[in-house]
């Protein structure tokens, strides 16, 4: 399976992360796509290609065009106001207040944020765009016959919703990648989210519709991050009632509860029939991940890359979250030869 990549992910390299009421080093880092490169060249999976330059058409099918106005500038408009720290929200409208959006960019970037952990700086926007040009660079080559593509996104995409930035993410990439699959005469699409967290942002982009089935394991959000959406009950509505699956699975989930749930996610995909299947491959299951708290192990990778091969679809592999640094490259590169031995 050929990866898609590009050095232009170096600069998404933000210096903060708000955790616990203080600015940290982010766990997202550029250093996570060198351990994945590392590992696919030991493994022998070098077949490295560059992503084409697809513009922002694609990415407009999914997010809002003032929203992509607000991610291309606010760096920009963040340093007029002479601030010595990188773009970060701090105001929402929350319940009760007005939701005009504000003209401000203090105001704009709480409009447009849902969390605050994930700061903007210089470069932010320009590898969110690389990333998306990944995401639909592996999407052309299994548009053109391949079995598979591995897309190394970095930024992540699955928590940003139509206008919403968030959880390390800017541009949903796997949303990105199942419209221009549709567009290109695809009937339906399916999305396996595996990261840890529950993929909010795939959800509230697709939670009407019924040419993308999404599926979701995560950890429960009663406990876990985003918190606000990921709930069993959560089944799409209108045309998309009955299209969006969550499993949400409590903290000290081990393999064998983890490959049941992917079991059940599964044989929905098989239902739905799909053309094509998007994995939103997030590695942050690994029992030392230090953000979750799942217990799958190294082996166990390659074991669930297994059963998704076995579904027998045409997949574009998404890369998400994942943030034990030094074992992401094995954890991923474990799903793709998984996948590959079937
Ligand atoms: N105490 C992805 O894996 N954590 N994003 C916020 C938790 C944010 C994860 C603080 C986690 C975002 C792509
Ligand atoms: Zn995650």
């Amino acid at each position: 399976m050929k990866t898609v990549y590009t050095d232009q992910h170096r600069l998404r390299n933000s210096k903060s992360e708000m955790k616990g009421g203080l600015l940290v080093s982010p766990y997202e880092c550029p250093e996570r796509v060198d351990y994945i490169l590392a590992r696919l060249q030991q493994r022998g999976m070098n077949t490295i290609v560059s992503p084409d330059a697809f513009g922002l058409d694609p990415v407009k099918r999914i997010h809002d065009a003032q929203y992509l106005e607000f991610l291309s500038t606010c760096w920009t408009q963040w340093q007029t106001l002479g601030y010595k720290g990188e773009a970060v929200a701090s105001v929402w409208p929350a319940r009760g207040m007005h939701q005009r959006r504000p003209t401000n960019i203090e105001g704009m970037i709480g409009y447009y944020a849902f969390s605050s952990e994930t700061t903007i700086s210089q470069g932010t926007w320009e590898a969110a765009q690389a990333s998306a040009d990944v995401a639909l660079t592996a999407q052309r080559l299994v548009a053109g016959g391949e079995r598979a593509a591995f897309a190394l996104c970095r930024p992540p995409g699955h928590h940003a919703a139509s206008d919403l930035f968030g959880g390390y993410c800017f541009i949903n990439n796997a949303a990105v990648a199942a419209q221009a699959c549709l567009d290109q005469g695809a009937k339906r699409v399916a999305i396996l989210d595996v990261d840890f967290h529950h993929g909010n942002g795939t959800q509230e982009i697709f939670y009407h519709r019924s040419d993308v089935f999404v599926a979701s394991l995560h950890g429960n959000p009663q406990e876990h991050y985003p918190h606000f959406l990921g709930f069993e009950d959560e089944c799409g509505a209108g045309e998309g009632e009955g299209f969006n699956l969550n499993i949400p699975l409590s903290s000290g989930t081990a393999f064998e509860a983890w490959d049941s749930a992917l079991a059940m996610a599964c044989s929905r995909i098989l239902q739905y029939g799909p053309d094509v299947l998007i994995v939103s491959l997030g590695v942050d299951t690994f029992v030392d991940d230090p953000l979750s708290n799942f217990r799958l192990t190294s082996p166990d990778f390659t074991r669930y890359g297994e059963r998704l091969g076995r579904l027998g679809l045409p997949t574009i592999f998404v890369m998400e979250g994942g943030y034990a640094v030094a074992e992401i490259g094995t954890n991923v590169v474990n799903v793709l030869e998984g996948f590959e031995h079937t």
